[in-house]
């Protein structure tokens, strides 16, 4: 184990898992939390700590589990709350944590609560969600946006009100404001915990607390996101965390993770302060937003290596009194390889983002299929994509005219659904492994790796995912040491170092698909370049020292440690 007096979940790689799509175990298509159980082992071996699952709870799934309709139910088609139990033990039996993905900003009009709320102006619920009269004209109280297309606002007539949704008509927005609901919420997070989760990352939670006096928004939005008005980092939402956390969280050992759409580092700051006593950490989004384009995420632009350098380096020094949570991509984001790196050279490029990730400070987010180096899915027909903010993207381009082939390549590059296909688990067509039966969501086209095909090559992506988690293990700076930026200018390498006192890490990585000469500069870097050894490299026959000028191949990606002699 590591020298590092560091919490657990500051020294933990978390794994995320989309259950839906991970292993089916009964062979109706849809994964489930026994396929869960049946790899704790594939994960074990990979070494992870902890797991990660999007919503499992009972859902109408109109936004895939983010709308829960009761928070105590696990949806029957992931299995019962027996297999849960289950999970949950043999999952601490290895040594793997879990954490569950609480929605707590909005439930689904198909909860209870709502379906209270609803009825009546004065029911015991009619203040657990945001409703509002109507304008005298009728229209609604004021122009936000739903984040999926539309108005943030729905009418009601047995209320002769509208109520907030911030995403789908489906999922309305819960009303912070109300003491009763909050603790009502907490209730909902201590059933959990006292069932012996381990967590929680908690689903935009920046979005809670709204604005009083709910003002319009100005409108200069193509998609005229709701939270980027009075929605995101309200006036009281550190207060409602921290009272989160002194009620809740402060009773049990935890990790949290803040999911914080529209936050600045300053703000995230806030957040993951621990003497603040809120989050543990946050998933910030200002890296997933450097190649949008027009439309937001559904862009041909790509991420120019100047901006992230600057991007990353700028949240690793914001939060060196907090904490950040690394991740390329999630359920909701297109693969790693695909966007950040380079499909004509998967495999390296695959190794080489893990290797900037993982090298870097923070707790490393794997996407379940990210250690497989997946690409993104290739479908024949937009009619194959699913996902609601797809699907809705589609309409609404259509219907403004924009030209098909336009559509259909930008949504292979941002639709949700590239990282929401099944995992393949061996080559065998056509449901390579994941089940018997026709998936709920299709295969991509082009399978470009899988789980089988990896185990067996011990160059495998995966393999090399295995060795950066046991390094964070092995390599006091790989958690604790400072991040310092190096070679800034460099138009194609991304180089860093880590120090702690007894310890110096440089990592070196190329985001060229051709040769290019690189050679560190030791009064930037303070590390004798003589004495650097290599500790892990992506391809074959790396040089052992940092020393002289460096041919590096294409994508090729180099961690160097160097422990100092005090
Ligand atoms: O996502 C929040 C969020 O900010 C999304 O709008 C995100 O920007 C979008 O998916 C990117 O295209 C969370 C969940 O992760 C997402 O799956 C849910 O749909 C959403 O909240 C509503 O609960
Ligand atoms: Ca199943």
């Amino acid at each position: 184990m590591c020298a590092t007096a560091a919490p657990w979940w500051k020294q933990s790689v978390v794994y995320q898992i989309y259950p839906q799509s991970f292993q089916d175990s009964n062979d109706d298509g849809i994964g489930d939390l026994r396929g869960i159980i049946q790899r704790l082992d594939y994960l074990k071996t990979l070494g992870v700590d902890v797991l990660w699952l999007n919503p499992i709870y009972e859902s109408p799934l109109v936004d895939n589990g983010y709308d829960i309709a009761d928070y105590q139910k696990i949806n029957p088609m992931y299995g019962t709350m027996e297999d849960f139990r289950e999970l949950l033990e043999k999952a601490h039996e290895r040594g793997i944590r879990i954490v569950m993905d609480m929605v707590i900003n909005h439930t689904s009009t198909e909860h209870r609560w709502f379906q209270e709320s609803k009825k009546s102006k004065d029911n015991p619920y009619s203040d657990y969600y945001i409703w509002k009269d109507p304008k005298p004209d009728g229209s609604a109280p004021n122009n936000w946006g739903s984040t999926f297309g539309g108005p943030a606002w729905e009418y009601v007539p047995e209320r002769n009100q509208y109520y907030l949704h911030c995403f789908a008509i489906e999922q309305a927005d819960l009303n912070w404001e109300s003491e009763t609901v909050r603790q009502d919420i907490y209730d909902q997070l201590r059933f959990w915990l006292d069932l012996g989760v381990d967590g929680f990352r908690f689903d935009v939670i920046s979005l809670i607390s709204k604005d009083q006096s709910f003002p319009d928004n100005n409108g200069e939005y193509v998609y005229t996101k709701s939270y980027y008005a009075g929605c995101s980092n309200g006036p009281r939402v550190h207060e409602f965390l921290h009272e989160l956390h002194e009620q809740v969280l402060d009773h049990y050992e935890t990790i949290t993770v803040g999911e914080t759409p529209n936050t600045n580092s300053a703000q995230a700051l806030l957040f993951t302060n621990p003497e603040r006593k809120e989050l543990d950490m946050v998933f910030q989004f200002e890296h997933m937003h450097l190649d949008y384009g027009k439309y937001g995420k559904f862009s041909l632009e790509r991420v120019n290596l100047a901006d992230l350098k600057e991007n990353l380096s700028k949240w690793e020094h914001d939060l060196e009194q907090g904490w950040n949570s690394l991740y390329w991509n999630n359920h909701d984001q297109p693969r790693a390889v695909s966007r950040f790196g380079d499909e004509n050279y998967p495999v390296e490029s695959a190794k080489m983002l893990g290797t900037l990730l993982h090298g870097m400070k923070g707790t490393p987010y794997i996407y379940m299929g990210e250690e497989l180096g997946l690409k993104n899915t290739v479908y024949d027909s937009l009619d194959e994509y699913q996902d609601i903010e797809t699907r809705y993207f589609i309409e609404n381009m259509k219907e403004a005219g924009e030209n098909p082939e336009f559509i259909r390549q930008v949504v292979y590059n941002g639709s949700r659904d590239n990282a929401r296909a099944p995992i393949p688990w061996n080559d065998q067509k056509p449901y390579y492994g994941f089940s018997n039966h026709k998936p709920w969501l299709n295969f991509s086209k082009e399978t470009s790796a899988n789980v089988e095909t990896a185990l067996a090559n011990p160059q495998s992506v995966f393999y090399h995912y295995q060795k950066l988690i046991a390094l964070r293990k092995q390599l006091p700076a790989m958690v604790d040491g400072t991040y310092t930026l190096l070679a800034a200018d460099h138009p194609q390498v991304y180089a860093y170092r880590r120090s702690t006192s007894n310890q110096d890490l440089v990592i070196l990585c190329s985001f060229a698909p051709e040769e290019i000469p690189f050679e560190l500069d030791p009064k930037e870097s303070r590390v004798n370049p003589a004495k650097a050894r290599l500790v892990l490299s992506n391809l074959e026959n790396s040089p052992h020292t940092l020393e002289g000028v460096h041919r590096l191949r294409p994508y090729e990606a180099l961690i160097y440690c160097l422990d100092k002699e005090n």
